[in-house]
């Protein structure tokens, strides 16, 4: 049995974004959570054989429109990724909505704007176009804020380090500069990669968090490396790990809602500042505390993020049960 995707690729500030337009399983479920559980329960299949080798690699990431389950929003994303479908992507969305956009997938109900279920929540996009692209997404996201503080880890051979854990759409394990720690040009990629799942493992065993309004959605997925900002005209600068050998190429769009919940309950970012964000290789979104709010009876904040992405090209992909990788593979 041959399978046929008819996908859309490109990328968000240099992170891998694959929208599949056509191919899109039928989901169950009255909310894009519960169409995440159906998908993952029974099409995970097409997570992996579009996401890992051949037809992907480690980072690859992407995902799929779904009609609205309510009146009042545009349209339902379901993110697809190596370590499995994100409650929320921020790049991916960036990336998701300027194809879809652009190539008459989606049609919003007032211009420049589209209200979006995600399996986190709801989010609320504004985007601005030059001619027939799009130039820039701006995402509301979903409620953020700091979970936990100076969780003490040792990780062997490179000694203690004492973490935070902040949520802005998945649940990030923060480091910032201390200790052996002393920032991303020093640690180097291959550092960051090897480090980075021994701090997940370790604040996972120290502390589980698990999302207030959705126990779904669970665990530290993500590990955020902070640093001082490089360029000119930045705020800060983070690596962001996440499945198993990846380190994402743009600021990261939870990762930077996180930071930005990080920074605020720490009294070191106010409501309404902008707050430039600088990837690993230098690519930028802007973030902002919107406002303030609560979450499951505790302090949060709304952060927007603002970024932009390039298609690179369509991509018709085939899974064939006939090819002995159709599912794909990882090579850890
Ligand atoms: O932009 O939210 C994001 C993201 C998550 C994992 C990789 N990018």
């Amino acid at each position: 049995m041959r399978h046929t995707f008819f996908c859309i690729d490109g990328h968000t500030a240099g992170n891998p974004v694959r929208l599949v337009a056509g191919g899109a399983p039928l989901l169950r479920g009255n909310t894009m959570s519960e169409r995440r559980q159906d998908f993952l329960a029974r099409f995970d299949w097409i997570r992996t054989g579009l996401m890992f080798e051949p037809r992907g690699h480690d980072m690859m990431s992407g995902g799929f429109l779904y009609p609205p389950t309510r009146a009042d929003t545009d349209a339902g994303i379901l993110f697809i990724e190596t370590s499995g479908c994100l409650p929320m992507c921020g790049h991916g969305t960036i990336g998701i909505v300027t194809f879809a956009l652009e190539n008459g997938l989606v049609t919003p109900r007032q211009d420049g704007a589209l209200d979006l279920e995600v399996p986190a929540g709801q989010i609320a996009v504004t985007y601005r176009r030059e001619g027939e692209r799009v130039v820039a997404v701006k995402i509301r996201n979903v409620a953020s804020y700091l979970a936990a503080t100076d969780i003490a880890i040792d990780v062997p051979g490179f000694g203690p380090l004492t973490v935070d854990v902040a949520y802005g759409g998945n649940f990030y394990a923060i480091i910032e500069p201390q200790g052996a720690y002393r920032g991303l040009d020093a640690l180097g990629a291959a550092e960051i990669l090897r480090l980075s799942a021994l701090v997940r493992e370790r604040a996972q065993a120290a502390y589980t968090p698990v999302h207030p309004l959705d126990e779904t959605i669970r665990g530290v997925s993500h590990v955020l490396w902070a640093d001082r900002p490089k360029g000119e005209g930045a705020d800060g600068r983070n690596a962001v790990f996440y499945g198993e050998r990846a380190i994402d190429r743009s600021p990261c769009g939870t990762g930077t809602s996180a930071r930005l919940a990080h920074l605020h309950a720490r009294g070191r970012l106010a409501v309404g500042a902008n707050f430039v964000h600088e990837s690993y290789i230098g690519s930028r979104f802007t973030g902002r505390v919107e406002s303030v709010t609560s979450i499951g009876g505790q302090p949060a904040i709304m952060p927007s993020i603002e970024g932009s992405a390039i298609a690179t090209g369509q991509n018709t992909i085939f899974i064939d049960q006939a090819d002995r990788f159709w599912r794909g593979f990882q090579v850890l």
